[in-house]
């Protein structure tokens, strides 16, 4: 899809983990990107443009969004942590994000959500995006959160917000969980290439997964808006098998769609975490 010129497109969580494999497929795509997050990547080349941000400071984040046409928001803290980590980066750093991209007439914000806003399904239930939230942790409750932000962003003030369930992004799948979850770099960047550009979205949550044969998740909406995914977590079967038998049995994680997520401070029955 085209990109429009002149437009200001900023991206918070450039220094992250995401943020570093994908700012050189987003280059090319968008010239002019403006990468944000609170410390400067290490790698930044004379050619792309940073401005530091902590997502905390309601100013700061007000200073980096201003004149934006977009924002592709993957900042925050990545993991499960503790209650006041999450809440500071994740809730308050997504509400300021959203406020500050209001204000500034922002039109598009593609929000990374993650597979953890629903990862008390079972691995053996397949799931749309129209299923009741099962958050896993007090992280994918701050993606929930993220989520119904984008919901009321766009249904109150028009905003244009694709919310993408992000499995697990790398050059291939790290164990057999995620054979089902994975996503190459560059279909993250095809997801949010529809994010940015396609014309019919209001509020979309789509699911960040390649072509996996193993998958848990029905991505017909995203693939509806365009999508064509080309990783094939099964082209790594072997690799992920591999790695898998160095781990051992998880006889919580094992049962649920957010793995290790879902086993972190687990005290309740697995039978009784529901179908
Ligand atoms: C996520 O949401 C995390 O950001 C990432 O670090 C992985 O843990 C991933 O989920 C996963 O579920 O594998």
């Amino acid at each position: 899809m085209a990109e429009a010129s002149g437009r200001r497109i900023v991206f918070t969580g450039a220094a992250g983990g995401i943020g570093t494999m994908i700012r050189p497929l987003l280059a090319p795509l968008y010239p002019g990107l403006v990468l944000s997050d609170r410390v400067r990547p290490k790698d930044l080349k004379p050619s792309e443009t940073f401005v530091a941000a902590d997502l905390t400071k309601p100013d700061e984040v007000a200073a980096a969004v201003k004149g934006a046409d977009s924002v592709i928001h993957l900042g925050g803290y990545s993991v499960e942590g503790p209650w006041d980590t999450i809440l500071q980066a994740n809730i308050i750093g997504c509400y300021n994000l959203f406020e500050a991209a209001r204000q500034a007439g922002v039109k598009r914000v593609i929000f990374a959500s993650s597979n953890h806003a629903v990862g008390f399904y079972p691995r053996k239930r397949k799931i749309g995006t129209d299923v009741t939230v099962r958050p896993d942790s007090r992280y994918g409750v701050s993606k929930v959160f993220g989520e119904a932000l984008g919901a009321l962003y766009s249904d109150k003030h028009g905003m244009i917000v694709t919310c993408l369930r992000i499995g697990n992004v790398g050059p291939r799948p790290l164990d057999v969980r995620r054979l089902s979850i994975w996503v190459s770099p560059e279909d993250i960047v095809q997801l949010i290439g529809i994010g940015l550009n396609h014309p019919d979205i209001r509020f979309e949550i789509l699911y960040g997964v390649s072509d996996n044969q193993a998958a848990w998740w029905d991505n017909s909406r995203a693939h509806a808006l365009g999508y064509r995914p080309k990783g094939k977590g099964e082209d790594h079967r072997s690799h992920a098998e591999a790695e898998q038998a160095k781990i051992g049995p998880d006889p919580v994680g094992d049962v649920f769609q957010g793995g290790t997520f879902c086993a972190a401070e687990f005290t309740n029955d697995v039978k009784r975490a529901g179908p």
